[in-house]
């Protein structure tokens, strides 16, 4: 049951395992600043003990009791948030691990080496831990992601970074990563973000990196590749991993990294002719191959631009506004930075620019930690710095929907998320926003916390939803003044696109040709932002609730937004009645936001033939023990692949039906009778498949999931269908 609640196959190892003392740990959660701590002495310990959320995300025995087993829908959701109120953090919000990608944690352990930053001995050994616990048990290699299978960039990345932590090269689990490696080809076979930090620690030489030029960001704004175009992600990596590309800077070599530059290639380090490696990559690393444009462009930067035309007052111009952006991320998010690629980045710039023992160095060293979670595999990096405001505004959204959110027994629990998300709220815009091609957030919020301070539409919406639905409440404080309310829907209204749909943290600012310019290879769609069926549909269906409460603000610049909304979801989709998501896994997730934002205009499953389709192609899609599962294959090939059925699409898929008002409640009857079915004696469900996506190819945990989509689902049906019994 351990085993299962966290979804592990842990790898039979046969070295001694080094470990350290699972209930030594402790999550601090201050104001949503989250940070694990690992306690040295009694004292501490018995000061400070281990909470059941602790014991949860570490995967020790909670000794909860056995709930009544629930007989009706409504039960199963008691039961449910009986377990789940239980992992509420004392700021009011929930966290949970938020991983899936295995690039994320190699680029903070190289940034904590090139900085000589010392790594505490509990997060060295951890990391180790969840690092072979991830080994493929079949090959030895590692993957872009936790299901994907071994690629040249997660062996090569993850192989050096076992070193970096003290791996011994004769483990017989690294003999067989390193056998692995060199039949994928060995560290020249990795992807641009691979090369780019081998050659930081000095075991890969530059000549083998393609060209990360810091001069793109002298080019005016008008140019339409201009980088404050791209989409924030790749921009926000783009800028330091050019700073650091310009100023070629090389950790001064030591034995194990001389040690390294032997084991990870198919010859002698000196043997290898770095430079015509820049274009190699492994097959299956290759997702995304360079364009034949941007290879021409490369080579031009290498051969014609750098020895010859590239003057050094250019190259000092281009570093200085460089750093001058690095400076004002920095500065913009308290050195939290925009996620956790690009800020152990930002660190190594700060410590090339401004030395060892600056203050933005050591900044950095205090807030890299925010992304680290422990788990019972060990530790490892989260996607961001939390889930905060976005899995408590579920939450919340869940229980209201559920109809029991005046009951007396969750309104402490709401009351205290409804104050963690108006503490949250981002209040002020950034300092210059224009200058630092910022968006603007006044009345935002963030995914994860106020601090790392970037609107996204749907968090924006969906947090404004859950706290629009609280305080409407009897019983419920007023928190959130209507001024501040007010605020977030100016930010939302910023944030449409000509086309109508909503895309991500910013408008879509540059056309999709610079898709061309994608030198990560391992990703797709990524070099700009585009409309998604979920974040245009969270925006609507914040718009529609707030023009309920609110119907005399900006109301034709509502009503123009939601017309706007509503054409690009009916343009998006398919002729099979399907909507490609790019945020969950993957048909089922973003059908239903799709269904949501049809429903909250009046249109459902009878009066609209588009409402009908989509219902029809779920209803297809129905696995005969009543569930729905999707595989992540359908998020790479752009087709409904099936796997076993999972609670979450589940009710995903459940939850697109009844608000579609799909007539037949046969089907969402077994469905709710399958979720129900799976829950534990304890209320809780355990972990299945991964559920999130990024970039098209690389999918990422949100385990809280498994508990806010079941109790919105379930919840939904006993309001519909009367909370028959169902057992
Ligand atoms: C996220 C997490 C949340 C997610 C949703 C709010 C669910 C989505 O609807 C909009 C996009 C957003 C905000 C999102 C964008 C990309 C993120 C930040 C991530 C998937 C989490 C990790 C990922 C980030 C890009 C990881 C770093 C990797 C790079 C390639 C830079």
């Amino acid at each position: 049951d351990q085993k299962h609640r966290n979804g592990s196959a842990i790898t039979p190892s046969t070295e001694q395992e080094e470990k350290t003392d699972i209930q030594r740990w402790r999550l601090l959660d201050e104001r949503g600043c989250q940070t694990w701590h690992h306690l040295e002495s009694d004292e501490e310990v018995k000061a400070w003990p281990q909470s059941t959320a602790d014991k949860y995300f570490l995967g020790l025995p909670l000794d909860l009791p056995d709930l009544p087993p629930p007989k009706t829908p409504t039960d199963s959701v008691q039961n449910a948030l009986s377990f789940f109120s239980q992992l509420q953090l004392p700021p009011g919000n929930w966290a949970c691990e938020y991983g899936g990608p295995m690039f994320l944690l190699p680029g903070m352990v190289f940034a904590w080496y090139v900085t000589n930053t010392p790594i505490p001995k509990p997060i060295a050994v951890e990391m180790k831990r969840y690092l072979f616990a991830r080994q493929s048990p079949e090959d030895g290699g590692w993957g872009l992601h936790i299901e994907g299978e071994s690629t040249a960039y997660g062996t090569t990345m993850t192989y050096v970074v076992l070193r970096l932590l003290g791996a011994d090269e004769e483990d017989k689990r690294m003999i067989k990563a390193r056998g692995m490696l060199h039949k994928l080809g060995g560290a020249v076979n990795g992807p641009h973000w691979a090369k780019f930090w081998l050659a930081v620690l000095g075991v890969m030489e530059w000549d083998a990196v393609n060209p990360v030029p810091p001069e793109l960001w002298l080019v005016p704004d008008w140019v339409p590749f201009a980088p404050w175009r791209w989409w924030i992600h790749m921009r926000q990596v783009f800028l330091p991993m050019s700073y650091i590309y310009s100023t070629k800077f090389v950790f001064p070599s030591n034995p194990l990294v001389r040690r390294i530059r032997e084991e990870i290639y198919t010859q002698s380090y000196s043997s290898v002719n770095f430079a015509s490696h820049r274009n190699s990559i492994s097959p299956r690393d290759n997702y995304h191959p360079k364009s034949l444009i941007l290879t021409i462009i490369n080579w031009i930067l290498v051969y014609i631009w750098i020895p010859f035309l590239r003057t050094d007052p250019i190259k000092k111009w281009a570093e200085d506004w460089t750093f001058d952006l690095i400076q004002r991320e920095d500065e913009n998010t308290d050195f939290a930075n925009l996620a956790p690629v690009s800020s152990p980045m930002n660190m190594v710039a700060c410590y090339i620019h401004d030395g060892p023992d600056s203050y933005p160095v050591k900044r950095h060293r205090e807030r890299l930690p925010e992304f680290l979670w422990m788990k019972h595999e060990g530790m490892l990096v989260n996607g961001t710095n939390g889930v905060q405001t976005w899995d408590t505004s579920w939450l919340v959204q869940a229980v209201v929907e559920a109809g029991l959110a005046e009951d007396p027994k969750w309104k402490p629990m709401l009351t205290k998320a409804l104050e963690f998300l108006e503490d949250q709220q981002i209040r002020e815009n950034c300092m210059e926003q224009d200058v630092c091609y910022r968006q603007r957030r006044k009345g935002a919020w963030a995914f994860s916390t106020k601090t790392q301070g970037y609107t996204v539409s749907d968090t924006t919406s969906e947090a404004l939803k859950a706290v629009l639905m609280l305080q409407r409440l009897p019983g419920y404080p007023k928190q959130v003044s209507d001024e501040r309310i007010q605020d977030a829907i100016d930010t939302l209204l910023t944030m449409q696109n000509a086309s109508g749909g909503f895309a991500s943290y910013e408008p879509t600012r540059g056309s999709e040709y610079l898709e061309v310019l994608n030198a990560a290879e391992v990703f797709g769609r990524i070099m700009v932002e585009y409309d998604y069926p979920e974040c245009s549909t969270a925006v609507v269906t914040a718009l529609r609730l707030f023009s309920k409460h609110d119907p005399s603000y900006r109301k034709s610049d509502i009503s123009r937004a939601l017309d706007g909304a509503l054409k690009y979801i009916r343009k998006a989709q398919r002729p099979d009645g399907s909507w490609y998501g790019s945020w969950g896994i993957c048909f089922t997730y973003a059908g239903m936001f799709a269904l949501e934002s049809f429903a909250s205009v009046g249109e459902n499953y009878t009066n609209s033939p588009r409402v009908a389709k989509a219902c029809e192609f779920f209803i297809g899609k129905q696995r005969d023990d009543g569930g729905w599962g999707e595989s992540y294959k359908s998020c790479e090939m752009g087709v409904y692949v099936q796997r076993e059925s999972q609670v979450v699409m589940t009710s995903w898929a459940i939850i697109g039906l009844m608000v579609a008002e799909y007539p037949d409640r046969e089907p969402i009857e077994r469905a709710v009778k399958l979720i129900m079915g799976r829950q534990q004696r304890n209320g809780e469900w355990l972990q299945e498949g991964i559920e999130g996506v990024f970039n098209k190819s690389v999918m990422i945990s949100y385990p809280n999931y498994k508990f806010t989509f079941p109790i919105k689902a379930l919840g939904m049906f006993a309001k519909r269908y009367g909370n028959p019994k169902l057992v």
